[in-house]
């Protein structure tokens, strides 16, 4: 680590661990000690409450509570950052969400938060710090891990990635062969690429320079040949440049895909110094990069304190600034560094991640509700839920508690989605009518970044006509009165009373977004913390990343197929060899 010691550590020592070894430390640490503080859920009295509460808020009826308090709608809302929340579409009431802050409290959200944002090792199954506010602390904050202030390695990597994204942008980084890079393709998987291209597609009016021309962002993730051959094969080499994006650097998908990528740039360059010009490298394993033949120097860190799902504003969101360029992406830091903030300091009942996350736990653990829809009605974001997908089911999609004793609760629930109104002509029919009720988080912009004809209004109209209709439903009575067949009523019917939270936003922009992601960054956090898990290990990704790995030459052919399987995965070795003629 580079940081000097040049102030007094304002860290305690972590309640969570006696004392912090290395995180690469061959001895296993200790089993981790959850501090009394970080009481179960269940164990509270709010638990007792909520579960007592749960029988009224299965059957509370949306139109009932409306007519019986007006103000029910900005008394369930809370506004900050340019974003309106209104989660009184929701079988809430007060009494409800007493109990859901009570709940917050008993368990002991507020010190846990305390801990992330001191740099303790929260991360306890892997011993580490979870730091992804410091990647936008300002330069002057002091955030230390081991007695090491982090923010000033944070602010010189951005400054790298400032001079770097300067000159690709500007035209002075040029490729071998003299020529202007134009498009650049992000190599990276899971947290490596979720966050950069959800992040590109929502910012891509921001990439015009001041001269309107833009550098093309292109992401290779999928181990499939056809991605590569897909992003690929209109592109130029001597204009590509490769951002190899691996925080391991040794992600099987990433590595193939950068072999492969360096054998296609150089089968036209020729020249192995060429990979100098046409790769540089995200990473925190540098040893590494420079087995895989990419020079140090053209290398940007990142620490082993930033969770894969909460990088994007690291260096792996190097294309990204690229893309928006470096002001663009401090404006992004910006946004999350204001959630921070709000949610460092506001008050849990005015707090944005705390309702948000309140209201999920609700949902899943009271009313029973295993999937949540993220229905953006703005295009731009229309990998939104993909990235939230990642976000809070990898951080929250646990068994077990800190102290790797059972959940007796429900966690982390199915995330997924499609922006409107396209979902509206698909799966929207479930959410209205299925047998399962989906709570859904609808997210529009008041602003467009393109006002054409109408298309603002018919859009927010959909927005706002599909929560009031999820509410509110349609009475068999008011569909009788339509003159309906009463054959057809039952079909026509809409029960109502299906929760959704509508979060309105002023105008998308960097900041905004920033904001946004920040949001639910902290929601998972608070919802982890509640659920008592580590939501930021990933047992069941790492799994993944070996297991192929054995199989792998049994496909090939170059080890035979021994049958050392279970007999269906023997079977469909056996099939897949016999028609790839092995
Ligand atoms: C994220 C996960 C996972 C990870 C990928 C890529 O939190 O750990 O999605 O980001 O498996 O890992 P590398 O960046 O190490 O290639």
């Amino acid at each position: 680590m580079a940081a000097k010691k040049t102030r007094k550590s304002t860290s305690t020592p972590s309640p969570t661990r006696p004392a912090r070894p290395s995180a690469a430390a061959s001895v296993p640490a200790p089993a981790p000690v959850v501090p009394a503080w970080h009481v179960a859920p269940d164990e509270t009295k709010a638990w007792r409450r909520l579960t007592t509460l749960a029988r009224k808020g299965r059957s509370m009826d949306l139109r009932k509570a409306f007519a019986a308090d007006r103000t029910r709608g900005t008394r369930f809302a809370v506004e900050s950052l340019g974003i309106h929340l209104d989660y009184s579409k929701n079988l809430v009431d007060a009494a409800t969400m007493d109990a859901l802050f009570a709940l917050a409290s008993e368990c002991g959200v507020a010190r846990h938060a305390k801990a992330m944002f001191r740099g303790e090792a929260i991360n306890t199954t892997e011993n580490r710090a979870v730091l992804h506010v410091a990647l936008r602390a300002p330069k002057d904050a002091v955030i230390k891990v081991d007695g090491c202030n982090v923010v000033p390695d944070v602010h010189e990597v951005l400054e790298r990635m400032e001079r770097f994204a300067n000159a690709v942008r500007g035209g002075k980084w040029r490729g071998h062969t003299g020529k202007r890079i134009r498009t650049v393709v992000n190599i990276g998987i899971g947290g490596s690429d979720l966050g950069p291209v959800m992040a590109y597609e929502a910012l891509k009016d921001f990439t015009r320079d001041s001269a309107g021309r833009s550098i093309e962002c292109r992401y290779i993730s999928n181990i499939d040949g056809e991605d590569f051959h897909e992003k690929t094969h209109d592109l130029d080499p001597e204009e590509t440049l490769f951002v190899v994006s691996s925080k391991t650097f040794t992600t099987i998908e990433t590595m193939t895909n950068a072999q492969t990528a360096r054998t296609w740039a150089l089968r036209k360059l020729k020249d192995p110094a060429a990979v100098a010009k046409h790769f540089v490298a995200v990473s925190t394993n540098a040893a590494e990069v420079s087995k895989f033949g990419i020079d140090t120097a053209n290398m940007f860190g990142f620490w082993d304190w930033v969770g894969g799902r909460y990088s994007m504003d690291s260096a792996i969101g190097l294309s990204t600034m690229v893309a928006i360029g470096p002001d663009g992406f401090r404006e992004l830091l910006g946004g999350f560094r204001d959630m921070d903030e709000h949610f460092r300091t506001a008050p849990p009942k005015k707090n944005l991640p705390y309702l948000l996350a309140l209201i999920g736990i609700w949902n899943r653990d009271f009313l029973g509700c295993e999937t949540v829809a993220v229905l953006p009605y703005c295009q731009y974001l229309h990998r939104l839920s993909a990235y939230l997908q990642q976000l809070e089911m990898e951080s929250n999609g646990k068994r077990v508690q800190l102290d790797g004793t059972p959940c007796r609760w429900q966690t982390s629930p199915v995330i997924w989605g499609e922006p409107g109104t396209n979902g509206q002509h698909a799966f929207y029919q479930m959410i209205h009518q299925g047998t399962s009720p989906v709570p859904c988080d609808l997210i529009a912009f008041a602003q467009p970044l393109h006002e054409i004809g109408e298309h603002q209004d018919i859009l927010l109209a959909n927005f706002l006509a599909q929560s009031e209709a999820l509410a509110f439903g349609k009475t068999p009575a008011e569909v009788r009165a339509e003159g309906t067949p009463e054959w057809l009523v039952p079909h026509r019917t809409f029960p109502g009373n299906r929760p959704t939270s509508t979060l309105l936003c002023e105008k998308l922009s960097p900041r905004m977004l920033g904001r946004l992601i920040a949001l639910y960054e902290h929601k998972a956090f608070v919802q982890g913390s509640i659920w008592r898990v580590n939501s930021f290990d990933q047992w069941g990704v790492e799994l993944g990343k070996v297991l192929a790995k054995r199989i792998i030459p049994e496909l090939s052919g170059k080890a035979p197929s021994k049958a050392a399987h279970d007999s269906s995965t023997n079977a469909l070795i056996a099939r897949y060899r016999a028609w790839r003629g092995r």
